[in-house]
């Protein structure tokens, strides 16, 4: 599995129910499909992860030990062991740190202003982006604020993989949206 293209992430934030979320990123193309549940219990995701079965890996954001892997945070502990491990990231030095503790790849960004998450971090722009992909010896996966607009400028900064959220989501067609993000 290689984490390329389009990363799916299902959002709770959003109205459609979760699973077919998934399914949706899933028949889209999507490499992973994460599972981004804010304010669920372990248990919640725990049923949702067993009632799905999508052909691509299912990364759980913050709670190790569900589904194929971990995604976690800065502020969300260490990585759990085994499975696929990525990390959210800000900085080159924040990247040293999540390579050091052996995640396949990290997240990065905020890249553009976003609303579906609350940070007080400005965006990081197009020109950090394209120094972490120079500087990460993991993939490196954009996210934050991204938009079909701006796609094939992020794409030319060499990053391996994007996560757009309120762009597929948000969209009128997610699926034709996801689709045309999956390249
Ligand atoms: N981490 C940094 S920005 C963000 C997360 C989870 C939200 C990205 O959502 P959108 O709607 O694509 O800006
Ligand atoms: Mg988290």
């Amino acid at each position: 599995m290689s984490i390329r293209g389009l990363y799916g992430i299902a959002d709770s934030g959003f109205p459609t129910e979760l699973a077919d979320q998934a399914r949706m990123l899933e028949r889209a193309g999507a490499c992973c499909v994460q599972l981004r549940c804010k304010g669920w219990s372990r248990e919640r995701v725990q049923a949702l992860v067993q009632r799905l079965q999508l052909g691509v890996p299912l990364i759980v954001n913050d709670f190790g030990g569900l589904g194929d892997g971990v995604h976690r945070g800065q502020e969300d502990g260490p990585m759990p062991w085994p499975g696929l491990r990525g990390r959210s990231t800000h900085s080159l030095e924040q990247i040293d740190a999540a390579v050091a503790e052996g995640v396949d790849y990290v997240g990065f960004g905020p890249i553009f202003g976003t609303t579906t998450k609350e940070t007080a971090l400005s965006p990081r722009g197009l020109g950090r982006l394209a120094r972490a992909v120079e500087h990460s010896p993991v993939p490196v996966v954009a996210i934050g604020g991204l938009t079909l607009e701006t796609l094939g400028e992020l794409m030319a900064t060499g990053v391996s993989a994007w996560a757009p959220i309120s762009a597929i989501h948000g969209a009128p067609d997610p699926l034709s949206a996801a689709r045309s993000f999956s390249r």
